[in-house]
């Protein structure tokens, strides 16, 4: 069983995970006006990649015989005005679920709850990896500084990106 903490936090982020799908979501729009149709589709995929995220927080509270609790979707913000700024909100955003994620491990060690630590590690390597991608993308914009070519070329890379990739 799950302590009532645990349950708690887990519907939490539950819910921390679709506020990050909906984000993304909302950064694929504004991708798209910017006419970034590449940014717009990685964007896109990380939508799916949050979906699975927050369906694995589901699935295990299932698991463990807890009662999941649907809690409502902030709106995200839209009114980015470039892809650096967007690129920057999405580090930002995730280097936050990383915290999250973090503090759900305490938790989990504090309510005396291994299989819930165990579960967490894959969410503690994913962060790993969802930063990586990320500041990928914040580093080479930097280097693209103004060059409309460049920034033309990185869109036609991003447009390549698959589900369970980075890249
Ligand atoms: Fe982007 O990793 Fe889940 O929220």
């Amino acid at each position: 069983m799950l302590s009532p903490k645990m349950l708690q936090a887990l519907n939490d982020q539950l819910q921390a995970e679709y506020f990050s799908s909906y984000l993304y979501l909302a950064m694929a729009a504004r991708c798209a006006d910017l006419n970034l149709p590449g940014f717009a589709h990685w964007f896109r995929v990380q939508v799916q990649e949050e979906n699975q995220h927050a369906l694995k927080f589901f699935d295990y509270i299932l698991l463990r015989r807890g009662t999941v609790e649907l809690k409502g979707i902030e709106k995200p913000k839209g009114d980015w005005p470039d892809a650096p700024t967007v690129v920057e909100d999405a580090l930002k955003h995730e280097q936050y679920i990383t915290q999250r994620i973090h503090n759900l491990v305490k938790l989990a060690r504090e309510e005396n709850d291994p299989a819930t630590e165990a579960f967490l590690q894959w969410f503690v390597t994913e962060q790993v990896e969802e930063e990586a991608s990320v500041d990928g993308l914040v580093q080479q914009l930097k280097i693209l500084g103004d060059s409309p070519s460049g920034l033309f070329i990185m869109d036609r890379e991003l447009a390549k990106r698959q589900v369970g990739g980075a890249e």
